[in-house]
């Protein structure tokens, strides 16, 4: 058995019933609005990597979750994302000109389109959620636990939150090492353990006193700060190539980072730390967790 294609494979079974979800949608879109749903699909289908759907489906999957609304959560959750990283590369928070190797959404579009395809696609995100025709074979409560966790962690007690803190942060000379753990879990752990945690209500483990529940969310907690310090890494020992993004730009932009805290190597470290921890988490499931524990490897030593 050769566990990276085995990898490789499942990841891209869970990405093909993601793309047949957003391939379904986008049926009829008015000529005035042309503009806005252009720019909405440049920013979803720009070449991401997709790992809070893929996360989610892998959640719901080792769980038993029903797959096909699974895809549908999976498809908010990369709206989500995707709103988030237009909005942020605008002028107003970071001024990014360039994304997975493009110009960024509003170097393509006018800003306030840009602004709009944002807006737009925080929106379609919630409408597609709560669309009961997709969720036929799922209890309206658990499509209403699946709301509220997407919500949640959208939202200022989440990702807006983080994103507070980094914003207000900018003008700080020092930033705590706690006060910056706390950014990364609200602005980009947020979203991560909610993909995590929506498959797990997909299949019916909607609760913090279950211990299911609670070890995917330690799971994907541990995930999402090891993620952000592998993001921190690459700007600095990234190939801007494969990155897709001109590396050094975090120093350039004097950002309070994991690498500018600790150094290079005590970041390493702490990220080796996490991603053990976080596969530690899974031991409950045994073998069937084998893709999780994958997962977590190649976010680990992920190049892009
Ligand atoms: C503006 C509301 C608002 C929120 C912004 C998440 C966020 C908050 C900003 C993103 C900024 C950023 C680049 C954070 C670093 C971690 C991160 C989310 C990286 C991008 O995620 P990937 O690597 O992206 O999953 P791809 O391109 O693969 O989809």
């Amino acid at each position: 058995m050769n566990k990276m294609a085995d990898f490789k494979e499942k990841y891209r079974e869970y990405l093909s019933l993601l793309e047949e979800e957003i391939r379904q949608d986008w049926q009829e879109i008015p000529e005035e609005q042309e503009m806005v749903f252009s720019a909405m699909q440049y920013g979803l289908n720009g070449g991401g990597k997709r790992i809070r759907p893929v996360l989610c489906l892998a959640v719901c999957d080792l769980l038993g979750g029903d797959m096909k609304a699974g895809a549908r959560a999976a498809y908010a959750l990369e709206c989500i994302h995707n709103y988030s990283l237009i909005h942020d590369d605008l002028p107003c928070m970071d001024n990014d000109d360039l994304r997975r190797g493009r110009p960024t959404c509003h170097k393509v579009y006018p800003e306030n389109i840009a602004l709009l395809a944002g807006d737009g696609l925080l929106n379609h995100a919630f409408a597609l959620l709560s669309d009961r025709r997709a969720f036929a074979g799922v209890p309206p409560e658990t499509q209403l636990c699946l709301l509220r966790e997407l919500a949640a962690a959208a939202g200022a007690y989440g990702m807006i939150g983080g994103q507070t803190i980094d914003l207000l942060s900018e003008e700080e000379q020092e930033i705590s090492l706690s006060l910056l753990e706390q950014m990364h879990r609200l602005k980009t752990g947020a979203l991560i353990r909610c993909a995590a945690r929506m498959g797990c209500i997909l299949a019916g483990y909607t609760g913090e006193e279950e211990k299911i529940f609670e070890k995917i969310s330690t799971f994907s907690e541990k995930l999402g700060l090891a993620f952000q310090i592998k993001d921190d890494i690459l700007d600095v020992t990234g190939d801007e190539q494969v990155l897709g993004k001109p590396i050094g730009s975090d120093a350039e932009n004097e950002k309070k980072t994991f690498v500018s805290l600790m150094g290079l190597p005590a970041a390493g470290q702490k990220l080796k730390e996490l991603t053990e921890e976080a596969v530690a988490s899974l031991a409950d499931f045994g073998e069937d967790g084998w893709f999780l524990r994958a997962f977590a490897e190649f976010l680990l030593s992920r190049t892009y």
